[in-house]
């Protein structure tokens, strides 16, 4: 089986954790942005984006969050129960929400606007999500985004707040998490499960 992404993190990062922790053999293929044109063009992609996953029945697929939620269920890191799968699919969504807002500043060519929608970030739309997911994580009690475990809902919000916190984007700040420590706590327990299980 193969994982097309480009060489970022992106969409793809989650679904390399959730595959790679789950010990489930996969070819990580890193596209480059001229060659994805070229093979875009070509009608290589079935919504003409990426991450798309080949499967060895020759199936094509390509939405991030579907490919996220089967590499879930193949490594183990989707709950069993219908209630939590639920809960893991709602903040799934919601990263995606979030993450739209975030890419629209890098992608805005105005760089009085892009200060502008920076701003906003950091002054409004951050805090409230790391607040919604101090929120979560409270609820749920257990250190973990859903249940008792780490899930894919975990890894892709991880990623998504790497983004915004590792200094690469203007006008963000790399100590954004200080004033949310449930979440900090998170942030660091997720992290040092990467770093044990080799992913860092
Ligand atoms: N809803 C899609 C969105 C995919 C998407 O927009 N992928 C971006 C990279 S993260 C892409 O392919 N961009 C290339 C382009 O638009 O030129 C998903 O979640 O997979």
């Amino acid at each position: 089986m193969r994982l097309l992404y480009f060489d970022f993190p992106g969409r793809g990062a989650a679904i390399r954790d959730a595959l790679r922790l789950g010990s489930v053999p996969f070819e990580d293929v890193r596209i480059s942005y001229p060659d994805f044109c070229t093979r875009r063009a070509a009608g290589e992609f079935p919504w003409d984006t990426l991450p798309v996953v080949e499967l060895p029945d020759g199936t094509v697929l390509g939405q991030s969050n579907a490919i996220l939620r089967w590499a879930g269920a193949l490594a183990g890191l989707t709950p069993p129960n219908p209630g939590d799968a639920l809960r893991v699919d709602d903040l799934l969504d919601n990263i995606e929400d979030y993450g739209a807002r975030v890419s629209v500043s890098i992608r805005v060519v105005d760089d009085e606007l892009r200060a502008q929608l920076r701003a906003e970030l950091a002054q409004r739309w951050l805090p409230e999500w790391f607040a919604l997911l101090e929120r979560r994580l409270a609820e749920a009690g257990h250190g973990w985004l859903v249940g008792a475990a780490l899930s894919i809902a975990d890894l892709k919000a991880l990623h998504l707040i790497d983004k915004v916190i590792n200094g690469s984007l203007s006008g963000l700040h790399t100590d954004a998490l200080a004033a949310f420590p449930t979440l900090s706590a998170w942030h660091v327990r997720v992290h040092a499960l990467r770093i044990h299980r080799n992913l860092a």
